[in-house]
């Protein structure tokens, strides 16, 4: 959902960020397909024109009286209310569609998503009768809010609504039916986890290959639908004055399309050699166990190697890359099975973190409502994702949680988006949101930085506390997962953006994805990829239409965040050794950031938190310097780059 549901990842709208959805409202201080600076926003005032602005209305609306604030004020109060009406009908229509998927309910989910579209489109474009008007700061907030709302806008004819609606819907459940059925026995088909831990545990070359390729597979049935829902989004987004999708997607962040794209360059040459250094060392790493063969001294590493199915977080081969002190640190997925945790005990035990910060439990029917493992008998989207149904207290996890490290990192980045929605759900709907989606996605990554040696100790999970020989391989395994990620991070709505712009063809979907894996992650396909093959549509958040750069931004501003909320609690030691368990003014602190949502451009909700008004990676950079260093000295001699 997500044009006003509110899901986060997983999808809802409007908040969710996750997702699908469809019209997601966050809005950027840019009119619609204009890349100029952005304006301040304008204090109250008496209903006005723009200076300098003749009137350029058509007829019929020159006709009208001119509108007054006080309409203004109207019409976005009754925009707020139908748009809740709908949004909590698709959250609803789509809940059941992901834990349930059949054509049933991926109709009912598409047809509720196509009315929410529709009413966000037409609210979208009555809005214009109020440009060039003074309006107070809140009510043009909320305008330009939801000219930016959606995530899939569609052409206003319905045929062509109905039809894309019915595409992203189509390509979602695929995407969560995909399995891969070795030598065709449709008795022993795989499905992405059974794959995915193939990826993680397997260390023999030709079997990783079998379980990449076969989850590949699933993306080439969806090349057709993916070529025209993407003319689809463009006529949607041009029809709201936006170049193309992509754009609309760029206008999102309280700066121009233009501005933003600089930003995230900017932002990844902050943090590129840091991801050079550790590529190097894998890339040795790697070859010295699988060989030349397998694995090259100098080119990019092939995508099946990494230890997950799309090579964007590599902390499973943590045990072939670590650094001699690894015994030093210790094994969580180990422990929590040794301690037999279970699913649920897993969730409550990151609920305990978050109340631990000051903030309330999660409500009773969360513990109800939400899906916890794997069905056996259902296909359900297993991508985690957090809900929010009523954008009030009806908080929901989706998610099949598996006992290992990885998914009680993921269990806190999925509480993090529970505890924002409700931290913001007095704000009005159009405010809704986080700051922008980054922001989102930060959260509960900035927490779970906090599951510390020291951290684990006090809540009795391990014994004793390593000494400071462990910290490189602590560091190590983090890098792992969040160094690695960034250049993924960027480089998925690098392709998109490209593919929405038109730069990219249909033609070359694959040959594009792929010079951007290689150009930005150093990576290369196993095996010769061809147009015949749609690695994108491999990717859940491309088959599902989920924007990506949020999840490059938060990884960067996690560490910004956590670094605040350290200071806070008056931590001075090495940032990598700071928790921030039991700390009630650090999550006063980050409280004060989340019940702002979108009411406010981004950067004042940084301010609230950090002190600071730009997006910086110094932080992150701060937190992995002593393996900066270490991983300098382990490449001396060595090719750093592909
Ligand atoms: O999709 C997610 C979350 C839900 S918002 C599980 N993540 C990205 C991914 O899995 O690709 C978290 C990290 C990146
Ligand atoms: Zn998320």
């Amino acid at each position: 959902m997500i044009p006003f549901t509110s899901k986060v990842s997983g999808r809802v709208l409007f908040s969710i960020l996750s997702v699908t959805l469809i019209a997601a409202f966050v809005l950027p201080d840019v009119a619609p397909g204009q890349e100029k600076a952005p304006q301040p926003e304008k204090a109250p005032t008496a209903a006005t024109k723009q200076p300098g602005k003749p009137a350029a209305a058509p007829a019929a609306v020159k006709a009208a009286a001119t509108p007054t604030v006080a309409e203004a004020r109207a019409f976005v109060e009754k925009v707020e209310k139908r748009l809740m009406e709908l949004s909590i009908k698709y959250g609803q229509a789509d809940w059941v569609s992901q834990n349930f998927i059949t054509e049933d309910t991926e109709a009912l989910s598409a047809d509720a998503n196509k009315e929410l579209i529709a009413a966000t489109t037409e609210f979208a474009t009555q809005a214009t009768r109020f440009d060039g008007l003074k309006l107070p700061v809140d009510v043009a907030r909320k305008l330009k809010l939801l000219k930016l709302s959606l995530t899939l806008p569609a052409p206003k004819n319905d045929a062509e609504r109905s039809e894309i609606a019915n595409l992203v819907a189509s390509m979602q459940s695929d995407y969560g039916r995909g399995k891969w059925c070795p030598e065709g026995n449709k008795e022993k088909c795989l499905d992405l986890g059974a794959l995915s831990r193939i990826l993680a545990e397997s260390r023999d070359a030709k079997q990783l290959l079998d379980a990449w390729r076969g989850w590949h597979a699933i993306a080439p049935p969806m090349r057709q639908r993916y070529a025209r829902f993407v003319a689809l989004a463009n006529k949607g987004a041009r029809e709201l004055g936006f170049a193309d999708s992509g754009a609309m997607w760029r206008a999102k962040y309280d700066m121009t399309p233009a501005e933003f794209a600089k930003e995230v360059d900017r932002l990844w040459g902050q943090v590129k050699p840091l991801y050079d250094a550790l590529h190097a060392h894998v890339r040795a790493k790697l070859r010295e166990k699988y060989g030349a063969d397998v694995a090259p001294e100098n080119g990019p590493i092939p995508a099946h190697l990494l230890g997950n199915m799309w090579a964007q977080q590599w902390g499973n081969i943590y045990p072939l890359v670590a650094p001699p002190e690894r015994e030093k640190t210790f094994d969580l997925t180990e422990i929590l099975k040794a301690r037999k945790m279970d699913e649920k005990e897993m969730v409550r035990t990151g609920e305990r973190f978050f109340t631990s910060l000051g903030f309330a439990p999660l409500p009773k029917t969360f513990w109800e409502r939400s899906l916890f493992t794997k069905p056996r008998d259902r296909d359900v989207v297993c991508h985690a994702s957090a809900w929010s149904i009523d954008f009030k207290e009806d908080l929901r996890l989706k998610m099949c949680i598996e006992v290992t490290e990885e998914d009680f990192n993921t269990i806190h980045h999925e509480l993090g988006h529970n505890f924002y929605q409700r931290a913001y759900n007095r704000q009005p709907l159009l405010f809704q949101d986080s700051a922008n989606d980054g922001f989102h996605e930060a959260v509960g990554d900035a927490v779970a930085l906090s599951i510390t040696p020291e951290y684990l100790k006090q809540i009795g999970l391990i014994e004793k506390v390593p000494g400071v020989e462990g910290d490189l391989g602590y560091l190590m395994k983090i890098a792992l997962d969040k160094v690695a990620f960034l250049p993924f991070g960027l480089l998925v709505d690098q392709w998109r953006w490209k593919v929405f712009s038109g730069e990219v063809k249909p033609g070359d979907y694959n040959k594009a994805w792929w010079e951007l894996r290689k150009k930005y992650q150093g990576v290369a396909p196993p095996v010769t990829r061809s147009e015949a093959d749609f690695d994108p549509g491999a990717k859940y958040h491309v088959a599902a239409n989920v924007p990506y750069t949020r999840y490059f931004l938060a990884h960067i501003l996690q560490f910004q965040m956590f670094r605040a909320m350290c200071r806070e609690a008056g931590f001075t030691g090495p940032l990598h050794r700071c928790t921030i368990y039991n700390n009630k003014a650090a999550g006063a602190k980050l409280n004060k950031m989340l019940e702002m949502g979108l009411s406010r451009p981004w950067p004042e909700a940084l301010e609230a938190l950090t002190g600071e008004k730009q997006l910086d990676a110094t932080a992150m950079l701060d937190y992995f310097a002593p393996l900066k260093k270490w991983l300098d000295e382990q490449n001396k001699g060595r090719k750093t780059g592909w």
